[in-house]
């Protein structure tokens, strides 16, 4: 589909989802032969499987509570989306949320708070949590709002209600940049792509905040663009092993160690690899490559099926395999009412 088309909205929403419930199977693996990835996937095609036999993690169950405020509100309301928060986490506590966020989560419940930010800054000694829990539930953002300004702006705050770190939010403003763009077309030329991720994070790692936690987490300057620029030189090359990725960018639940390397999975499998299956569109091969990288696999699954998803569209995505996930067919239709919305907007015609 064209620009901002109907398609990629419901690739990049079906797309998270998916990753999430296939990546769970090998969250917190330190090794993962491609033969087992490949084994897993398969046996999504089994007849005898189907009907949401893959449960999502609290990736999804984040990601819809983004969605379900962000539609209700028409916009960002941070009431709105924190009560949606503790809620979903009453309801369901066993998703496997981060240890940290849990108490973040218990606060938010309160009647008695006043301001919705403070639970998240009162993490980790006052520092906040540099966990990729802001960033896996941050591609929605990307869908409702067509201003790059209010993607920006809104996804660091929709992170901050439980991540208030700049290494945690900032991971989030790029992961729905990515999502935006290539929401645009712009994964169509896969240099400029990787540039203008950079050239945007320069900007928003501009601030005192990112300086003064980079500094005290003993990290480059500009944690994000340091590590956009390995992407790009990982791009260059002719081969890249699986081990080169982990050591360079990282597989783990921080935001620095998985945002950019759920990028990269994305630009990795724009063409066809060897020990991908030629017969994989895609999203398939993105899938399978950001299982084999272990770590956190649910949440650099979840984050690299929505920027795939928002490339290749709905279309490319096997319906044996949505069959399978919990929340896939829910999430296609969530898809189309933020697409409504998404246009609705001032500068969406
Ligand atoms: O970031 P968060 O929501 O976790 C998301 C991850 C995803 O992989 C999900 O799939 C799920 O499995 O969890 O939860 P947090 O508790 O805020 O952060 C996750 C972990 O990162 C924490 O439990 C800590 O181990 C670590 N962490 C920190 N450790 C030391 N100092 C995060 N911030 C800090 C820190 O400032
Ligand atoms: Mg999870
Ligand atoms: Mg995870």
């Amino acid at each position: 589909g064209g620009p901002a088309s109907l398609s990629r909205f419901r690739g990049a929403l079906v797309g998270a989802v998916l990753g999430d419930c296939v990546g769970g199977e090998f969250e917190g693996a330190e090794e993962v032969p491609m033969e087992n990835v490949l084994r897993h996937l398969n046996s999504l095609d089994d007849d005898t499987k189907g009907d949401g036999i893959l449960e999502y993690s609290d990736d999804t169950a984040m990601a819809r509570c983004v969605v379900q405020s962000l539609l209700t509100r028409a916009g960002f309301d941070e009431q709105d989306m924190a009560r949606r928060f503790a809620k979903e986490y009453s309801v369901s506590p066993g998703r496997g949320y981060g240890s940290g966020v849990i108490q973040v989560l218990k606060k938010l419940s309160s009647p008695q708070l006043s301001d919705v930010f403070q639970p998240a800054r009162d993490q980790f000694n006052g520092r906040g949590s540099f966990g990729n829990g802001g960033a896996m539930r941050a591609a929605p953002f990307a869908l409702a709002f067509p201003d790059l300004a209010d993607v920006k702006r809104f996804a660091r705050l929709g992170a901050m209600l439980t991540h208030s770190c700049s290494l945690g939010y900032n991971g989030a403003v790029l992961q729905a940049l990515a999502v935006h763009l290539s929401l645009q077309g712009a994964l169509d030329l896969p240099q400029q792509f990787i540039s203008r991720l950079i050239t945007e994070m320069e900007e928003v790692e501009g601030d005192e905040a990112t300086r003064s936690d980079a500094r005290v987490l003993k990290e480059a300057e500009k944690p994000f663009c340091d590590r956009l620029h390995r992407v790009k030189d990982l791009m260059d090359k002719s081969k890249v092993s699986i081990e080169e990725v982990i050591s360079e960018l990282g597989n783990g639940i921080a935001a620095l160690h998985s945002v950019p390397t759920a990028i990269f999975c994305v630009l990795h499998c724009l063409q066809p690899r060897e020990n991908l299956p030629e017969n994989y569109g895609g999203l398939q091969r993105t899938m399978a490559y950001s299982l084999a990288l272990g770590g956190d696999t649910d949440t650099i699954a979840c984050m690299a099926g929505a920027i795939a998803g928002a490339h290749y569209g709905i279309e490319t995505i096997p319906q044996t395999w949505i069959k399978c996930c919990e929340g896939a067919e829910d999430a296609d239709a969530n898809a189309e009412h933020l697409h409504t919305l998404y246009h609705q907007s001032p500068q969406g015609g």
